[in-house]
């Protein structure tokens, strides 16, 4: 079998962008990262919507087909006011992401107040109800993925605690019993698998299940004269020690190249939030460009797994 070149294992939809602001059927300044998966019979998107106002709240795409997406006519999740939440959402909530387990979809994103960034969960079973369960993390811990099982009876979600902004290179794995307390924390990637991601890192799409290992994309910022650029890294973690990585891409494999990923509101991003994988292995990646619109990408999900241990690389922690 020909090896791919690390650029041509994704591969971007040639009717990119999937969907713009000119596809939200009420007005607003940008739709970006979206969450993604698959409920009945449809592909659902849960989309970051930013207001005029600089406010991001997340509203609902639908499709029978995974690339030709309607948008529902009003936001399904906005910010909270209940007492408790009110403060931490009052700047809005951002970067979704969806992850199935034992039957419930549960939303992960960023609640983004005067004191800082933290992560927000909650569940539906209908993406009609949706009820949060907990702020996760304290101040300035953003990017949450949820693993899509319990393992060894815990939840287990990725976070970036990173100090004000995140600007450090680094990921957590935490665990829960209830998805409300977390504890037994440990870092699991400190330091950049390259200068591609030296300046910041977090993890980008919920860890996908396979035989190998559990596959995560995670964005990687370089800071460079022009500003800063967000590409994609992938990496494998141990099926029951996940904080165990077993291999990961030491460069990017994703990164801006077409003019929707070069201009836009923020130049030079690409920023995954959610995959579907098909039964015949094919992965679709839905992206954020330059947060200003969604694109589709594919990868084969083999494809993927081989390029995270193709180079044998133990992964040293300081
Ligand atoms: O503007 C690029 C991205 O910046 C932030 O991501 P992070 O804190 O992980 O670097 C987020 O605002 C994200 O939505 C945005 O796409």
């Amino acid at each position: 079998m020909k090896k791919k070149y690390q650029l041509e294992i994704i591969k971007r939809h040639p009717l990119n962008p999937i969907i713009t602001r000119e596809d939200v059927p009420y007005h607003c300044n940008t739709v970006f990262n979206a969450a993604a998966c698959k409920f009945k019979e449809d592909y659902l998107l849960l989309l970051r919507i930013e207001d005029f106002e600089g406010k991001s709240h997340l509203t609902l795409a639908r499709s029978h087909d995974g690339l030709d997406f309607k948008v529902d006519k009003k936001p399904w999740i906005v910010p909270s006011k209940d007492p408790y939440f009110e403060p931490y959402e009052r700047f809005g909530i951002e970067d979704p992401r969806i992850t199935q387990i034992d039957g419930k979809y549960y939303v992960t994103y960023t609640a983004y107040g005067p004191y800082g960034v933290r992560v927000g969960i909650g569940v539906t079973e209908d993406f009609e109800k949706f009820e949060r369960i907990s702020l996760a993390t304290d101040v300035d811990n953003k990017d949450g993925v949820l693993f899509p099982r319990k393992i060894n009876g815990k939840y287990v979600m990725i976070t970036r605690p990173a100090g004000r902004g995140g600007k450090m290179n680094l990921m957590w794995i935490t665990y829960s019993p209830d998805l409300v307390h977390w504890g037994e924390s440990r870092v699991l990637m400190f330091f950049s698998p390259g200068a591609w991601s030296a300046f910041k890192m977090g993890a980008s799409t919920p860890p996908i299940l396979t035989e190998k290992g559990w596959l995560v994309f995670f964005h990687g910022v370089k800071l460079a004269g022009g500003g800063l650029i967000y590409r994609v890294g992938a990496m494998l973690l141990d099926l029951d020690e996940p904080h165990k990585i077993i291999g990961y891409t030491p460069y990017y494999i994703f990164g801006p190249n077409e003019i929707y990923e070069r201009v836009g509101d923020v130049p030079n991003v690409v920023f995954p939030c959610g995959t579907i994988l098909e039964d015949d292995g094919e992965l679709k990646i839905y992206y954020g460009a330059a947060d200003t619109c969604i694109a589709l990408a594919t990868a084969n999900i083999d494809d993927l797994v081989e390029s995270c241990i193709k180079i044998p690389r133990e992964y040293k922690r300081p």
